[in-house]
């Protein structure tokens, strides 16, 4: 009999790490590369210094050497649009498609499976300022454009693309689509619904434009499910729960897999005037052409129970609602420990959110992002002992393997970050990396790459397919 919580991963299963190009890339304004709506955001007061980032963009031979080192079958990166298309559309800037050229070219020598997103939170700035970025319809013309040009350029050497990193996130942020943060919410509700509407059209198209150009080419796109557990047994939490997942969750995947807007969304958009101008041409394209696979950026769970208000607010600005006003409420849950931030650490949670998938859309998951974001200390011998993200990492792919032996179908396990990169909201002080880069926000130091004890750990998870967890 076969005992739970052995085995092994696949032999073709994708190990690998993430990165993205606006954190770790620097070199912001160089080789004619135009500012996205990050840079902006940086130069009005952001926590750290990104125009340095991790210096990726001269150190890369030393950093695909360390993915070589620890044995990495895949990573994970997303091309800047910005370098690629300097206004956001039009002149195309060849050094941007060089740069890109030898990460690539690289990666392939070494054996590691590059996977490309195309945009990662950073917008270019130049499509805002023509015409307000995603809230127009011209937008999906513009990232199908550029989508366009990666296709033609790299497709004979990448197969694995995702279209937009956490389109569920990046909605509820005014900034990163080009709003002002102090936006009055129910506008913003409006407004972000139209610019979530116009990806998924630009999702479906970019999916039917890759596998008319890419032989072979797979696309996904990456979700940041933070699924919700109810509080309690009572019916009424259970029930909460429920919407929540469906509301804050597959929503999303609903309309990008199936081209449906689910029933409970519709109603939740139409009570608060938000649902967007759709085209039936569009929902048929987004149901003949649904992604190859769902990424999955896995870091947390939400524990859920019923709203005691009976009114009906927008749902206005921020990745997280705490209180969805007459629907849910979120709450600490004793069972769950959370990190330094409050994230609900879950392995569970990941596997019943690869089981739900599965069962909803019957696509593959590729795991794009799972790490924990913790403050490391660099001790004097350089040695990182960061014996806290190995028991993270390894709770979470413990129930990857356990998803994968039951034959839920999963292509790989990106894990975030392969390097520190500067933290989204917290700069510096919350790294992810196997390496650790010696730099501080404001304060580059000598961006020194060291080894910290989980690049090591790591190693030995490939080395021995995950079968010593
Ligand atoms: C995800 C993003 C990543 C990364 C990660 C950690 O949502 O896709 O880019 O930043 O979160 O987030 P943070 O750095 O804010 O802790």
């Amino acid at each position: 009999m076969k005992i739970k919580g052995q085995g092994q991963f696949p032999p073709d299963f994708l190990f690998g790490a993430s990165t993205s190009a606006y954190q770790y890339e620097g070199a912001y304004d160089l080789d004619g590369r135009g500012p996205s709506v990050m840079d902006l955001l940086q130069r009005k007061g952001g926590l750290a210094d990104y125009k340095v980032g991790a210096d990726h963009y001269h150190r890369y031979e030393e950093d695909i050497r360390l993915m070589a080192e620890i044995g990495l079958k895949a990573y994970r990166f997303s091309i800047s649009w910005t370098r690629i298309l300097p206004e956001g559309n039009g002149r195309v800037n060849p050094e941007g498609l060089q740069f890109y050229d030898k990460i690539i070219n690289l990666l392939r020598q070494y054996n590691i499976e590059p996977i490309v997103t195309l945009y990662h939170f950073d917008y270019p700035q130049g499509l805002i300022d023509q015409y307000g970025g995603w809230r127009s319809r011209k937008s999906v013309d513009d990232f199908l454009e550029y989508a366009t040009i990666l296709f033609r350029h790299f497709g004979d050497r990448i197969k694995y693309w995702l279209t937009i990193n956490e389109q569920d996130h990046v909605i509820h942020l005014p900034e990163r689509i080009g709003l002002p943060g102090t936006i009055d919410a129910a506008e913003f509700d409006r407004i972000s619904q139209q610019c979530s509407y116009h990806m998924c059209v630009a999702t479906a198209r970019i999916i039917e434009r890759c596998h008319e150009l890419v032989p072979g080419g797979q696309v996904g796109v990456a979700m940041n499910p933070m699924i919700g557990l109810p509080a309690s047994s009572k019916p009424e939490d259970v029930l909460a729960a429920a919407e929540y997942n469906e509301i804050a969750g597959y929503y999303l995947l609903d309309l990008q897999c199936k081209g449906i807007f689910s029933p409970i969304y519709t109603k939740y958009l139409k009570d608060r005037g938000a649902f967007p101008e759709i085209d039936a041409e569009d929902l048929n394209k987004m149901r003949l052409h649904p992604p190859d696979f769902i990424g999955v950026n896995y870091y947390m769970n939400q524990t859920v129970r019923q709203s005691t208000s009976d009114t009906i607010a927008p749902r206005g600005t921020g990745v997280i609602k705490r209180e969805e006003e007459g629907i849910y409420e979120l709450v600490n849950n004793p069972h769950v420990q959370a990190s330094e931030w409050g994230w609900g650490i879950c392995p569970i949670g990941l596997k019943l959110v690869i089981m739900e998938l599965y069962n909803r859309y019957g696509l593959p998951a590729l795991i794009t992002e799972n790490g924990l974001g913790a403050r490391d200390e660099l001790l004097p011998d350089d040695r990182i002992e960061d014996d806290y993200r190995i028991a993270y990492l390894a709770g979470h792919l413990k129930e990857l393997r356990d998803c994968v032996q039951m034959g839920y179908p999963v292509l790989g396990y990106c894990l975030w970050s392969f390097m520190d990169v500067v933290s989204g909201h917290d700069g510096m002080n919350k790294r992810y990396g196997l390496v650790y880069l010696n730099r501080k926000d404001q304060e580059l130091l000598d961006l020194r790459r060291i080894r910290k004890d989980s690049f090591h750990w790591y190693g030995h998870v490939i080395a021995t397919n995950g079968a010593d967890l």
